[in-house]
């Protein structure tokens, strides 16, 4: 039987009108009475965008799954700001719901609100990317992937098949986010092992195909034939780059190597056709693991405070073989 919460304030219903919120496996009726049925599990979902194809991957996973299981999905697009994201959980702590999702865009900036939750005894699960908070009590789990171990495998990839290629360009994703930062620094880290290999110019692309592809073109204007390597912090912008490689007049996967993380299917693609050489999985599908935490914590089950998906490394030797059984 859930604990019945505080209806929905009038203050809270504007704002989920206002910021659209949408519930996603009941009925608009159903959804708009809030905890109507006492028996389904209400969560709310602050997601940070719709920046990128593993963003969709992800958001539907957590959709898909919510409705397989019969359980109410209150879902918040935070726009790519933190502050929609924050004002998306205040409206979910308002409308009384049994748990909330976050995945925060940046890593700072999330302890009031997640006091505000605490005090409102609803269990936070932290998704995909951290918070940096000075209580970790703050959070009840953490799901997620390993971001600086995703670098180090992208770096060691690419110390191993290199060859007497040096000059690196790097494509950074959303500044301040756990995933960029974390990638950034161990690559960075690997790279002082091999000190034949330089990053020679680091801008962000903020995750985004285009903006990978427009960063790029600036740094051909830039550096010319002295680009040898892109090392992108996510597909995404690594398949924009390669869009920008090819109006050059180049050959992306041969003039110059292309390294990234993600594995989305296009990319496992690209590798497999030889205009990508590696891509790091960095697998999205955090639905059932997420829903698997959130009921054991509300049953006071002991859940893992913080647990991380396992990733594979995808380059021409193993791609073409992983395509057919690609989920996202
Ligand atoms: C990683 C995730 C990143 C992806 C990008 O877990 O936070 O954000 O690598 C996405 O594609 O935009």
């Amino acid at each position: 039987m859930m604990k019945r919460r505080p209806f929905l304030t009038s203050l809270a219903a504007s704002a989920a009108l206002l910021l659209g919120f949408t519930a996603c496996s009941k009925s608009g009726s159903d959804a708009a009475a809030g905890n109507s049925g006492d028996s389904q599990l209400t969560v709310g979902f602050a997601q940070t965008g719709a920046e990128s194809a593993w963003r969709t991957a992800n958001t539907n996973s957590l959709r898909n799954e919510a409705e397989k299981r019969g359980i109410e999905l209150k879902f918040a697009d935070g726009q790519s700001k933190q502050e929609n994201q924050i004002r998306a959980v205040r409206s979910f702590i308002a409308q009384g719901v049994d748990a909330i999702v976050i995945a925060p865009i940046v890593e700072t900036g999330w302890d009031p609100v997640l006091r505000e939750a605490k005090r409102a005894n609803i269990p936070v699960v932290v998704m995909d990317r951290t918070v940096a908070t000075s209580d970790e009590s703050l959070y009840a789990a953490f799901v997620g992937s390993d971001f600086y171990e995703e670098g180090r495998m992208a770096a060691d990839w690419l110390a191993e098949n290199a060859g007497d290629r040096t000059n690196i360009v790097e494509l950074q994703g959303e500044p301040g986010s756990a995933a960029a930062n974390e990638r950034r620094k161990a690559f960075a880290d690997a790279l002082a092992k091999h000190p034949n290999l330089k990053i020679i110019d680091s801008q962000t692309g903020n995750f985004r195909r285009a903006e990978g592809k427009t960063v790029m073109e600036a740094m051909l204007k830039t550096h010319g034939d002295a680009i040898q390597i892109v090392y992108a912090h996510n597909d995404d912008m690594a398949l924009g780059a390669i869009q920008a490689i090819e109006e050059a007049g180049k050959t992306p996967g041969e003039d110059i190597m292309i390294v990234s993380i993600d594995a989305i299917k296009e990319a496992v693609q690209a590798v497999a056709d030889g205009k990508m050489n590696c891509t790091v999985e960095c697998n999205p599908l955090f639905g059932p693991k997420i829903y698997d935490t959130i009921e054991a914590i509300l049953a006071g089950k002991p859940v893992e405070k913080k647990s991380y998906n396992k990733d594979e490394l995808f380059d021409q030797t193993n791609a073409a073989a992983a395509l057919p059984s690609r989920q996202y």
